[in-house]
């Protein structure tokens, strides 16, 4: 039984490592340290640092940093705060891309104006808890983690301090995904090459925010405080808020996703904790990968895909006709509700063919 303190500085997480075998030396440590470097700047989403979709040449060392931060998030239009944890500040933190056969190099950096110890498991790695075992960094310090992407798709990765902490850090925000591609790009279900003009990546996020006698969100000055009554409100597996990118709203009006009629748009969708069920209104998943793992053809000409919670997603969509479509999880409850909605407004010419009011709204006609 853990004390609440003893809880929230991640024992459990800490007892594992102490019970962790001693590590085998790898062979090939010469090999890895001759093959390319390359640092990558990663992005806020819904957006996506620059990637090639075709690997040019060989496997890489591929460098990115993140930056854990604890900060207060805006999650709703009534100003209801979460004391958010977040990898480089945003949530879902930022994709990362790379392909079959690179090396991963993570430097996961959690500043001493943190409160709380974090890792990271990544559903794409190997071992030792997704890497969360050799990750778990108290405030002020910093580790560095590499693991080799030898599974294609997309992946989830988020914290996971141990025990009690797991849950609450994911539904705390922190949660991100990984994609890993084929070195050769992704194909269809002939095994032919598609490409993508633009991929865009929506984190989904389940938040248990506590409410005070007269039902309304608490705001608490830290997580730490908030704590006790969260996993009150978690334990009733009943969300308070369903949301896309950190907050309602954060995909619709200015920041709607943007697309042009004829382009080909890469949907990257990940739920660390809940299962899910996008959907895009007025349109359709034209290659996806409900399990967002690339080694097995994608489904064809989805009219919703199913996300399992703690996994994420991948879906095509060639936009065919201008207008804004909305792009929601299919539990419409949760799309209208609860905030699971997000917007895609696409410029274009509108085809008649496909669509065409052919008498507008007007009496209704007797003979
Ligand atoms: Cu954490």
């Amino acid at each position: 039984m853990f004390t609440r303190r003893q809880a929230l500085m991640g024992v459990a997480a800490a007892a594992a490592l102490a019970a962790m075998p001693p590590l085998t030396a790898a062979a090939n440590e010469a090999d890895i340290a001759a093959l390319p470097r390359e640092k990558v700047s990663l992005v806020a989403p819904p957006f996506v640092h620059d990637h090639e979709q075709v690997a040019a040449g060989g496997p890489k060392v591929m460098e990115f940093t993140m930056t854990i931060k604890e900060l207060p998030v805006v999650i709703d239009d009534e100003g209801t705060t979460l004391q958010a944890m977040t990898y480089d500040g945003s949530i879902p933190g930022p994709l990362m891309v790379v392909h079959e056969g690179d090396y991963v190099e993570l430097t996961l950096i959690n500043p001493d104006t943190n409160s709380l110890p974090h890792n990271i498991d990544f559903h794409a790695s190997t071992g030792a808890l997704g890497g969360g075992e050799l990750t778990l960094v108290n405030p002020g310090e910093q580790v560095v983690l590499r693991f080799k992407a030898t599974r294609t798709g997309t992946f989830v990765y988020h914290c996971a301090p141990g025990g009690p902490m797991i849950p609450w850090h994911v539904v705390s925000g922190m949660s991100g995904a990984i994609m890993i591609l084929p070195r050769d790009g992704l194909k269809n279900e002939m095994g032919e090459p598609i490409t993508y003009d633009k991929v865009y990546y929506v984190g989904e996020n389940d938040f248990y925010i506590p409410r005070d006698e007269n039902g309304h969100f608490i705001n608490y000055d830290s997580a730490g405080e908030g704590y006790g009554d969260m996993v009150e409100v978690m334990r009733g597996l009943t969300p308070t808020h369903v949301v896309f990118n950190g907050a309602k709203g954060a995909l619709t009006g200015e920041n709607a996703l943007k697309a042009k009629v004829g382009e080909t748009v890469l949907i990257v969708h990940s739920q660390a904790n809940r299962d899910t069920r996008p959907h895009l209104i007025g349109g359709h998943g034209d290659h996806v990968w409900e399990a967002g793992k690339f080694a097995n053809p994608p489904s064809k000409d989805l009219e919703t895909w199913f996300i399992r919670g703690g996994s994420a997603g991948a879906a095509t969509y060639t936009f065919l006709q201008p207008g804004i479509y909305a792009y929601v999880n299919h539990n419409l409850i949760e799309a209208v509700e609860l905030g699971a909605t997000a917007h895609f407004v696409v410029e274009g010419d509108w085809d008649d063919d496909l669509m065409k009011q052919v008498a507008a709204p007007g009496p209704i006609q007797t003979n």
